[in-house]
């Protein structure tokens, strides 16, 4: 009998699933009737009493809003979103008895009225980009509530798009999955997914925001709905790739390149941009569950400084708080937060402290303190009542059920309350709660568990009754639940930069919703010390980077499991050039800092943080062009080299900005490796040697050595070699690797690293330019623009030659040759230096 049962729960399961992938039997949303058109929109009214509204945002960007049977609603509120006032591009509108068409400077978007499709086309070539395969979906008969989160949340909603051959589709966010997501098929639903390995879905963020790429064309769709959603983008059926989610309205942007550097402007201009991190984010950083008591924390710091590694920052995991009560410190542990942050700051390094969405649930009541006075005295007396639960009931900011029961879910504290963060006023209490670290010397904030994890249940199933105040509308877990994390980030954003207003907030989150990056960094959550988990890095990080999430890192040498020398320094092979980079490790597992496995592995681990710092002028320049542009400073090829389809798929290579092209090593025991090489000239970075690119080269990759190249055409500005940021005065060196025709040119961007006056104007961008023809050699450096003056110093330029230059001048007066490491020009190693006084002012450099 129970046999009979298994067998019966297991094939209503494969049924269940065979359903989930499958929109076809939903009903379609009826022909168009009449429409009316306004300023930058068209209604459309369907003969079923359904509308669907275009709204013309940008020449490439169009709003498309259905509502089934009913008209779209006047409530129209995304917590993604960055800008609704959008200066309405020219369009133009004409129509046939079948179609009406819609047309942009660069968009053509033809609605043909019965049945209702719409495509896509480029306005000047009229080809089509993307097009419905069939008319949009709604879940009328509830053919697909069976396998819905929760039935009564809403209606299952869909868009179906014709699946190109040749297509290619991109994004998604945090996936554990290759990089060219064709054929796959994937969810979001916030999951806290301890041990992920590549298939694993959902894992932690939800960014319902992918690319398309065909012929070398990309569009990008933005889903913009927060309910439990999917994307198959041609899994188990070629005709089409469909999205849909389990609630809500069909909502979604269509974005046209053809470039996905375009569309990722786009995208950051829509959902908002990068704030810049403090410059120390982007030093080394370590972390370990269970840095306690504070000469633990010491001890670890004074290691680096002892064996001349970098270090920039150190994390506190959950032992540093008083009982895992957020917003409070250990008092056995840490007796003293304040004297030691200062001891710290010192030594140049920064405390981030983690903080949980879980606050304790404690009922203050008498009983009870006398009961913790009699029983654990020595506890203290957070025991009797704490604070934080305390003003968050009082002021009914914690979430509740719809019998109107205080939610209580089980996390580290045991029963906690989480806080609706859709209230205004609890985002910003939360905010100004953070005093409780900022007083006390931290730099920066930690959340984790923000799915929200819920140890009771990690499916949400027992969150499933919660409502959240949205704005009013008093809404389901259902729909709430994937925006969670977006708006702890925004709170605990909004609060440090509140609390102290001449610093940049920095913040790290595990989960996510669209639009995160404005308020918060990532890491990518609890992976294996495996090689497998080393490899999905790569993927991850430039998936991120095309989905918006520019600043991404994940724990170095993996966080559950046993690693060794080997996979740690590979590891940090990967993440030396990851915008977080930061060694991380569970509480069970053993000790994994960069000294851990020996000498050996602990000087090659040096030498990739030495030279991640020497880099930074590099990292900070290409960072500052993703806050500022939305393109990602770690890369797939294909953002690079969009019309080489050799790049389309690779996932065990990745670039820096335009000129660091980065081939690790992903597998024990090799030390030779095959690297795709896009066109051009490239150098490798340790020997300069010089490749022709478009083609596929075999090169040495002992452990010491990750294969690197430059970019021929591209100058390197690097600093010097440092331990913590600011250490040194920044000098610059620019290492110039000139193309084909003999030309290279860069820019370096500076500001102070600290404060948000970069964004009035308080930074230097520096423009050079090189050029090298028949033995006559010119550098031009343009003057800065920007009102930031670095310190007093001096910048060095070095060329590879072999020849020694007859003469060199500097705005045409003779640059004599240098005594040792001053001013003037010296020959080193093959490489000509010119090290000149950096005054801010424009410079020419002729060598002849
Ligand atoms: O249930 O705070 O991903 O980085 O060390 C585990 C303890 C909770 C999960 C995080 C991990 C962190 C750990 N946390």
């Amino acid at each position: 009998m129970s046999k009979l049962l298994t067998l019966v729960f297991c094939l209503m399961s494969i049924a269940v699933c065979a359903r989930a992938q499958d929109i076809t039997g939903l009903e379609k949303i009826g022909p168009v009737v009449s429409f009316t058109k306004g300023a930058n929109a068209v209604t459309l009214n369907c003969a079923d009493g359904s509308q669907v509204q275009l709204t013309m945002l940008a020449p490439d960007l169009i709003r498309v809003r259905a509502s089934f049977t009913k008209p779209v609603s006047t409530r129209d509120h995304s917590w993604a979103i960055a800008r609704d006032n959008w200066d309405t591009p020219r369009w133009t509108l004409t129509e046939s008895p079948e179609t009406i068409s819609i047309t942009t400077e660069e968009v053509e978007c033809v609605i043909h009225r019965s049945p209702l499709l719409i495509s896509f086309r480029d306005a000047h070539t009229h080809e089509v980009i993307n097009a419905d395969e069939r008319p949009m979906m709604y879940d009328a008969k509830g053919t697909l509530t069976g396998m819905m989160f929760d039935p009564a949340a809403g209606m299952f909603v869909a868009a179906a798009k014709k699946l190109g051959f040749d297509e290619h589709f991109y994004g998604l966010g945090e996936k554990a999955a290759r990089l060219d997501k064709r054929r796959g098929s994937f969810v979001n639903w916030n999951s806290d997914t301890p041990g992920y390995t590549e298939g694993k879905d959902p894992i932690y963020q939800t960014i319902p925001f992918y690319l398309g790429l065909e012929r070398g064309a990309a569009y990008g769709i933005f889903f913009d709905n927060s309910y439990r959603s999917y994307f198959n983008f041609g899994r188990s059926s070629q005709e089409r790739a469909w999205f849909g989610a389990e609630g809500g309205e069909m909502n979604y942007y269509f974005f046209y390149g053809p470039t996905i550097k375009k569309i990722l402007s786009r995208y950051a201009e829509l959902t908002g941009h990068m704030p810049l991190p403090p410059l120390w984010a982007l030093g080394n950083q370590q972390s370990r569950w269970g840095y306690y008591p504070d000469t633990m924390v010491e001890r670890v710091v004074s290691e680096y400084r002892q064996r001349d590694l970098p270090l920039d920052v150190v994390h506190l995991d959950i032992d540093y708080m008083n009982g895992y009560r957020v917003f409070t410190w250990n008092p056995q542990r840490f007796p003293r937060p304040k004297e030691m942050n200062e001891q710290l700051i010192k030594q140049g390094v920064k405390v981030i402290t983690i903080v949980d969405p879980g606050v304790k649930y404690q009922p203050h009541s008498a009983v009870a303190e006398q009961a913790a006075n009699s029983r654990n005295p020595e506890l203290g007396p957070k025991e009797k009542s704490y604070y934080v639960f305390d003003q968050g009931l009082e002021k009914n900011y914690f979430q509740h059920r719809k019998d109107g029961k205080l939610f209580i879910p089980k996390v580290w504290p045991g029963d906690s309350v989480f806080v609706d963060y859709t209230l205004p006023e609890a985002r910003k209490w939360w905010g100004d709660l953070h005093r409780a670290y900022l007083d006390n010397g931290v730099a920066g904030i930690w959340n984790d568990m923000n799915e929200p994890s819920d140890f009771v249940d990690q499916t949400g199933k027992n969150q499933s009754d919660v409502i959240s105040y949205d704005e009013g509308e008093k809404s389901s877990h259902a729909k709430n639940r994937n925006v969670f994390a977006l708006l702890m980030a925004r709170a605990t954003y909004e609060g440090l930069a509140r609390l102290r207003p001449d610093r940049r907030p920095y913040v790290i989150t595990r989960a996510a919703y669209a639009g995160i990056q404005r308020y918060s960094t990532m890491w990518t959550g609890d992976t294996n010390s495996t090689w497998d988990s080393l490899a999905l890095n790569i993927p991850m990080f430039t998936t991120l980077g095309l989905s918006g999430e520019p600043f991404v890192g994940s724990d170095v040498g993996g966080f559950m499991g046993r690693g060794d020398g080997e996979l740690l320094v590979r590891s940090y092979q990967v993440s030396f050039l990851a915008p977080f980079c930061r060694n991380h490790k569970n509480i069970d597992s053993y000790d994994q800092e960069p000294w851990r496995f020996g000498k050996y592995y602990e000087d090659i681990i040096r030498k990739y943080l030495k030279l991640r710092y020497r880099l930074l002028p590099f990292l900070y320049t290409t960072l500052e062009e993703a806050h500022r542009t939305g393109v990602p400073l770690f890369r797939p090829l294909v953002l690079n080299y969009q019309n080489d389809a050799n790049t389309y798929n690779l996932d065990d290579e990745f670039m820096i900005g335009n000129d660091l092209l980065v081939a690790p090593v992903l597998r024990p025991d090799v030390t030779r490796r095959l690297v795709y090489l896009p066109e051009g000239k490239w150098y490798d970075y340790w020997t300069n040697k010089e490749y022709k690119g478009g083609s596929v080269v075999s090169v040495d990759a002992p452990l010491e050595t990750v294969p690197m190249f430059v970019r021929g055409g591209s100058i390197l500005p690097l600093g010097p070699e440092m331990n913590y940021v600011g250490e040194k005065v920044s000098e610059p060196s620019f290492v110039v690797y000139p193309d084909d025709r003999g030309e290279a040119a860069t820019s370096l961007y500076e500001d102070d690293g600290l404060s948000p006056e970069y964004t009035n104007g308080v930074y230097r961008r520096t423009a050079l330019h090189f050029s090298g023809k028949q033995k006559q050699i010119q550098i031009s450096v343009s003057a800065p623009q920007g009102t930031f003056k670095p310190q007093p110093r001096t910048a060095s330029f070095i060329i590879s030659t072999a020849l020694s230059p007859g003469r060199v001048l500097l705005d045409g007066q003779t640059v004599p040759r240098a005594a040792d490491g001053g001013k003037g020009w010296s020959k080193n190693d093959g490489a000509l230096i010119i090290r000149i006084l950096d005054d801010g002012r424009a410079h020419k450099i002729e060598i002849e």
